[in-house]
C-alpha cells in the first residue's frame, strides 16, 4: 500500500517553487457569470491553526511502527520531538485535519522548517481513509538548523474531497538512517487557494427525500406506512406503479409527530389495506416521491440471505471458494503462527470471523455475534434451513448452527488451556492496509487474557452446549466443559481491570468497565444448562444497581441473561420476578421511545457509534417482549425497527449494502475497499452525534443527530460494518421473513 502512494505522490501534479506571487493573472477569467465559485474562494490559510500562534487542537501526533514522540505549540512554533523515528517515514507524523480540497483548485502551500540534525521529511495531502494516497505531496525535503522555507503549488485533480489530511511524514529517514532523538519545529503551515475558478463544490446531495418507506418493501398483509418528513406539506397521497406511472390507489395523510432525533414534525401515509405485489413509489403533490418499493410475500427472502452469509464471507482461516463466495472468494487468510504478546510463545489461532471492516477477531464482539444466532435459531428454528449456500450446506445441520459453530471452534483456541481465560483478540499492532484478506501478512499477536471475554465464552458456550447436544452430542459436552473452565477464571481474576491496548498496539478494543452484567449472562446460561444451584445463586443475589447501562452487547449482556433465565424451565418466583420487573422497565421505556418518535425508532435522540445495532438490539428486545410480557402488539413495534433500517428514516437510506434504491454504498470495510465491489448484505454503523473520526468531525458539525450520517468509506465511525451489527438484524428479521 505505501508503495502505491508513493507512486501516487509522483503522479499528483507538484510544483516545488521558491517564488510564487502571480495571483493576479491566474484568477483573470473569473467574471461576473461564474461568480458560483465566489463563496470558496478563502483568503488566507485554509489549515485551521497552521500559524501557530497559539496552542490548538487541530494539529496531532501519528505513530506507529516503532515511531516514538511528541509534541507542543508553544512561542509561535509547532515542536516535535522524536524520540525514535521507527521504521516507515509515517511512522512519526504531524497531521491537521478540517479542511476541503476542491477538484481544480490551484492551491499553495508555505512551510518554515528547521530541524536540529540534518534529515529529510516529506508533506502530502492525502485522502484520510482507504488507501491514504496522496493527491499533492513532496519527498526528501532536506532540512537542518538553518530556517527553510518551503514553497509548492499543487492542482488538486481528483474529486473535491470535504475531509482530506495534511500531514507530515517524520519517521524513518532512508537518507539518514541512523536518526538519534532530535526536535523539528514549524513556525508556519499556510495552505491558500491561489485559483479557485473552476473548482468542482463538494457534493452535498445525500439523496434525502421527503417522503420515506422501508426500501425493501411490505408484505401484503404487513401494516404498511410512509413517513412524510413536513407534516402539513400534503392532505392526499397516491401510490404509482414504478413502472407504468399509473396511480395505484390514493389516500390521505395524517397524524402529526415529532422525531426528537431527527428534530423533524412528521405526518404518515397509511396503505396497510393495498395488497397488490407490485413495485411502488408513493408520491405527493408537494412532498414528491419515495424511492422505489415492493410488495410480495417474499420481499425480505433475498436480503435475509445475504444477511446470514456475510458471516460466512467474513469468515478467516479457510479458503472461500468462488463458488460459494463470487467476488470475494479468497485463499486461506491470517493462518500465520500468532505471537502471545505477554508470554512470547507461538500459537496458532487460525479461524473465527473478521470482526468488522479490519480483519482482527476479537472474543467479546464474536460471543454477541454468536449469541444473536443461536437466538434465532431457537426462536424461529423454522427459518434456518440448510440451504443457506454455505460449505456445510447439505450437512443436516441448520446453515446458522453450522455458521455459529465457525466461529465457537475458534474461541477454544481462544482458550488458555491452563487457566481456562480467554484472549482479548488477536491481531496486528497496527490496523492493516486495504487489502485483501489473503493478501494481509501483518505480524499477529494474542493479546491478554480477560474476564470480560471469559465470561462472554463461558456464556456463548454454555447456550451452544444446550442447542448443539441434537446434532452433535461431543461438541455439546466440549463446549459445556469450555465454559466451566472459562467460569473458574472469572471467579479467580475478579479484580482484573478492563482491557486496554498497551502502548504499541492501536487496533480496536471492546473495553467495559463493569462486569456483573457478564456475570449474571455467564449464570444465566450455566443455570439453564445444568441446572446446578451454583450458578443460580447468583441471579438469585443479583441486585440491579443504578450505574447499569441495559442493552444487548457487546458491552451491556445482563438483557441476554435476563432473557435466558426468564426462558429457563425452573425459576425461583423471586428471583424470576425481579428479572421480570426489570426486562418490563426496558421495554417501557424502548416503547416510550418509538411511541414517541415520528419514524418509530427506538433510541430518542441517542445515536452513538453502532447506532443501527442499537435499534436491530430494541427490536430483538420487543420480539422478547411479546413472548415474556405479551400485553401488547411488541412485534408491529419491532417490524417498526426493521422498517427503520431499511430506509424508513430521517436520511433515506437503507443502511444495509445491496438492498434499496438509495442504499449506503461506500462501507468501511476492506474487502469492499480492496476490490472496488460493495458486498450486499451488511449492515453499517448509523448515525452517530458524537462525530468519532476526522471525516465526522469535518463534515457533520452542527447536524442533528438522527441525520451525522454520511456514506463515505472514511468515516469508520459511521459507515463501517461488523459481524454484531449483522448479527441482531438477523435476529430480528428472522421473525419476518
Ligand atoms: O463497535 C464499537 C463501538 O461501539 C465503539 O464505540 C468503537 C470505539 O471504541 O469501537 C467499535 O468497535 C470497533 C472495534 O474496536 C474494531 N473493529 C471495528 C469495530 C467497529 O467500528
Ligand atoms: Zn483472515
Amino acid at each position: 500500500m505505501k508503495k502505491l502512494m508513493a507512486l501516487l505522490i509522483v503522479l499528483a501534479m507538484v510544483f516545488s517553487l521558491t517564488a510564487c506571487g502571480k495571483k493576479d493573472d491566474t484568477n483573470q477569467e473569473t467574471t461576473a457569470e461564474d461568480n458560483t465559485n465566489d463563496n470558496i474562494i478563502a483568503d488566507g490559510n485554509i489549515l485551521p491553526g497552521g500559524d501557530f500562534s497559539e496552542s490548538n487542537t487541530h494539529w496531532n501526533i501519528y505513530k506507529e511502527s516503532g515511531g516514538s514522540g511528541d509534541f507542543e505549540i508553544s512561542d509561535g512554533e509547532l515542536k516535535v520531538k522524536i524520540k525514535n523515528p521507527g521504521k516507515k517515514s509515517h511512522s512519526v507524523q504531524i497531521y491537521c485535519d478540517g479542511f476541503e480540497l476542491l477538484q481544480n483548485s490551484k492551491y499553495k502551500l508555505t512551510m518554515v522548517v528547521s530541524s536540529d540534525v540534518e534529515r529529510t521529511i516529506e508533506w502530502r495531502a492525502q485522502i484520510n481513509g482507504g488507501d491514504y494516497h496522496a493527491y499533492a505531496g513532496e519527498q526528501e525535503i532536506l532540512i537542518g538548523p538553518d530556517k527553510k522555507t518551503i514553497v509548492s503549488e499543487f492542482v488538486m485533480q481528483e474529486g473535491s474531497d470535504p475531509a482530506p489530511r495534511f500531514c507530515l511524514n517524520m519517521g524513518f529517514d532512508k537518507l539518514h538512517p541512523d536518526l538519534a532523538e532530535h526536535n523539528i519545529y514549524i513556525e508556519e503551515a499556510i495552505l491558500e487557494i491561489v485559483d479557485s475558478s473552476s473548482a468542482v463544490e463538494v457534493d452535498t446531495d445525500t439523496g434525502e427525500v421527503e417522503i420515506n418507506v422501508n426500501q425493501l418493501g411490505y408484505k401484503p398483509d404487513d401494516v404498511k406506512k410512509a413517513s412524510f418528513r413536513t407534516a402539513g406539506k400534503d392532505d392526499t397521497f397516491e401510490i404509482i406503479d414504478a413502472n407504468s406511472k399509473q396511480v395505484v390507489y390514493t389516500g390521505k395523510v395524517e397524524g402529526e409527530r415529532y422525531s426528537p432525533g431527527a428534530r423533524e414534525t412528521l405526518a404518515y401515509a397509511d396503505f396497510t389495506d393495498f395488497k397488490t405485489p407490485g413495485t411502488y413509489r408513493i408520491r405527493a403533490n408537494n412532498s414528491g416521491e419515495s424511492y422505489i418499493f415492493n410488495i410480495s410475500e417474499d420481499v425480505n427472502a433475498a436480503a435475509f440471505k445475504d444477511i446470514v452469509r456475510m458471516l460466512y464471507l467474513q469468515r478467516c482461516g479457510t479458503e472461500l471458494t468462488e463458488e460459494l463466495a463470487g467476488d470475494f472468494a479468497h485463499k486461506a487468510c491470517h493462518t500465520q503462527i500468532a505471537t502471545d504478546y505477554v508470554t512470547g510463545e507461538k500459537v496458532n489461532v487460525s479461524g473465527g470471523w473478521h470482526d468488522a471492516g479490519d480483519y482482527g477477531r476479537y472474543v467479546v464482539s464474536g460471543a454477541k455475534t454468536v449469541i444473536d444466532l443461536l437466538n434465532a435459531y431457537e426462536m424461529y428454528p423454522e427459518v434456518f434451513t440448510d440451504d443457506y449456500d454455505i460449505p456445510e450446506s447439505g450437512n443436516k445441520v441448520p446453515d446458522i448452527l453450522d455458521e455459529a459453530r465457525y466461529e465457537l471452534e475458534w474461541m477454544f483456541k481462544m482458550q488458555d488451556s491452563k487457566s481456562g481465560g480467554v484472549h482479548h483478540k488477536v491481531t496486528g499492532k497496527e490496523f492493516e492496509g486495504q487489502v485483501v484478506a489473503d493478501k494481509d501478512d501483518t505480524e499477529l499477536y494474542l493479546m491478554e487474557l480477560c474476564k470480560w471475554d471469559s465470561a462472554d465464552f463461558a456464556a456463548v458456550m454454555a447456550r451452544a452446549s444446550v442447542v448443539y447436544k441434537q446434532y452433535d452430542k461431543s461438541f455439546a459436552s466440549k463446549c459445556l466443559s469450555a465454559a466451566k473452565k472459562a467460569y473458574k477464571y472469572f471467579y479467580e481474576h475478579k479484580n482484573e481491570t478492563s482491557y486496554k491496548n498497551p502502548e504499541d498496539v492501536s487496533t480496536g478494543e471492546y473495553p467495559d468497565g463493569r462486569s456483573a452484567d457478564e456475570e449474571l449472562w455467564m449464570c444465566a446460561e450455566l443455570y439453564k444448562a445444568t441446572g446446578d444451584q451454583t450458578y443460580h445463586k447468583v441471579i438469585k443475589e443479583y441486585v440491579f444497581d443504578e450505574d447499569i447501562d441495559s442493552g444487548l452487547g457487546w458491552a451491556t449482556m445482563d438483557l441476554y441473561g435476563i432473557y435466558t433465565y426468564l426462558t429457563s424451565p425452573d425459576t425461583d418466583e423471586k428471583a424470576y420476578a425481579n428479572m421480570k420487573s426489570r426486562f418490563k422497565e426496558v421495554i417501557d421505556e424502548i416503547v416510550t421511545n418509538v411511541e414517541g418518535d415520528g419514524y418509530n425508532v427506538s433510541i430518542g435522540a441517542d445515536f452513538c457509534w453502532g447506532s443501527n445495532m442499537n435499534v436491530a438490539n430494541n427490536g430483538i428486545l420487543l420480539l422478547w417482549a411479546d413472548k415474556i410480557l405479551g400485553d401488547k402488539d411488541y412485534t408491529a413495534y419491532a417490524k417498526q425497527q426493521m422498517d427503520y433500517l431499511f430506509g424508513n428514516n430521517a436520511l433515506s437510506y437503507s443502511f444495509v449494502t445491496g438492498y434499496g434504491e438509495h442504499a449506503s454504498k461506500n462501507p468501511h470495510h476492506r474487502p469492499s475497499l480492496a476490490l472496488e465491489k460493495t458486498m450486499k448484505g451488511m449492515l453499517i454503523g448509523g448515525p452517530n452525534k458524537n462525530l468519532e473520526d476526522p471525516y465526522a468531525k469535518t463534515v457533520l458539525a452542527g447536524v442533528v443527530p438522527a441525520k451525522c450520517y454520511r456514506d463515505s468509506s472514511q468515516s469508520f465511525s459511521l459507515n463501517e460494518i461488523t459481524i454484531y451489527w449483522n448479527s441482531p438484524l438477523i435476529c430480528l428479521m428472522a421473525a419476518f421473513v
